[in-house]
């Protein structure tokens, strides 16, 4: 551990928000190993949410009204916004500052915009710390926001314990979910502008696209918000600790923190073979095609090192777990 490292443990554990600040710029520039080994035992207490779903749909909107129900119960709040699009989060933090403004006084609410792209791990990497600082930090609720684009929602879907999946009407966001297989990483869904004229069929398009799926267990409730009116974020609330109570009362909850775990571990293995393997191809290529070495020799070259050291397990199947819980389409 640096010196640096030890002023902001010294930090931290006099609960100087400072502290939990510079700790997630550590994870940031890929320096975080330490604090997080000094931390990562008292992680595991907080309710963590990860908030997805299209550009503008509301989503700071909702988190600054579920920040103010979370205080309104005693809690203390961390928000993490995620843009996972960019290596810069410039983008994102404009939005979501002004969306936010009202916590920023707050000292029980500790609001962070961070860029995914870049970094460590990707989202599960530099997010994954970010939510295990202020979960060692103490804070009783985590909001994790992204944009979903593309991967995004299913991996904040491996990072939380309850995932919302917000949708507006009148966009073709039903027929875009399904086809990114949101649907199935849902905990909860949201209709959000449910004042907007096309917000009924939206709620029926999402119910009829949950018959094609199978539960097993848990049925996520699909629930409509005005979030710039704070109306139906009570009952927003209600279901997420209701999905909260079911994944302790079924045991769930123990599975699903191992396969974020999991996650976060292939993240930085698989991150730093890759950039390992990345370099070396790149350094071989020259040689290897001036000799006029077809591809599958190449390969055998480059992996001779990593067989040796890394001999096939008996059983090679892919390691991937699905967490539990998550709903499957019927027939698949
Ligand atoms: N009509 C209506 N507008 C809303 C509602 N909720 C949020 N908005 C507005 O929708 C716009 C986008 O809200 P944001 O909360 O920034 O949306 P976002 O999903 O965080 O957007 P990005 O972070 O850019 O992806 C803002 O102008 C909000 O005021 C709602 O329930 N009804
Ligand atoms: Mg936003």
């Amino acid at each position: 551990m640096t010196e640096r490292d030890r002023e902001i443990l010294a930090l931290f554990e006099a609960g100087n928000q400072r502290g939990l600040a510079r700790a997630i710029s550590r994870a940031e520039s890929g320096a975080g190993a330490a604090l997080m080994h000094a931390l990562f035992g008292r992680t595991g207490r907080a309710l963590t949410i990860g908030l997805t779903g299209p550009p503008g749909v509301g989503k700071s909107t909702l988190s600054s009204a579920l920040v103010k129900t979370a205080r309104a119960a005693g809690k203390s709040v961390g928000v993490v916004s995620v843009d996972p699009s960019s290596p810069f989060s410039h983008g994102a933090i404009l939005g979501d500052r002004i969306r936010l403004t009202e916590h920023f006084v707050d000292p029980e609410v500790f609001i962070r915009s961070m860029a995914s792209r870049g970094h460590l791990g990707g989202l599960a990497g530099a997010t994954g710390d970010a939510v295990a600082f202020m979960d060692a930090f103490g804070k009783d609720v985590i909001l994790i926001e992204t944009v979903g684009v593309g991967q995004s929602e299913i991996e904040i879907a491996e990072l939380a314990d309850t995932t919302i999946v917000a949708m507006q009407p009148g966009s073709g966001d039903s027929v875009q979910l399904l086809k990114a297989g949101v649907l199935e990483v849902a905990d909860v869904f949201v209709v959000n502008k449910a004042d907007h004229p096309m917000a009924l069929v939206l709620r029926r398009e999402i119910r009829s696209m949950m018959e094609m799926l199978d539960f097993s267990g848990w049925v996520p409730p699909l629930v409509s918000t005005q979030a710039d009116e704070g109306v139906g974020i009570g009952e927003l609330w209600d279901a997420i600790l209701a999905h909260d109570a079911y994944l302790r009362e079924s045991g769930d909850l123990a599975g699903k923190r191992r396969a974020a775990f999991a996650h976060r571990v292939r993240a930085l293995v698989m991150g730093e073979l890759q950039r390992r393997v990345e370099s070396r191809i790149e350094a071989a290529l020259d040689e290897n095609v001036r000799r006029g070495d077809d591809p599958y020799e190449t390969a055998a070259k480059l992996l001779a090192p990593l067989r040796e050291a890394l001999p096939p397990a008996d059983d090679d199947s892919p390691s991937a777990q699905i967490a539990p819980g998550r709903a499957t389409v019927k027939g698949l």
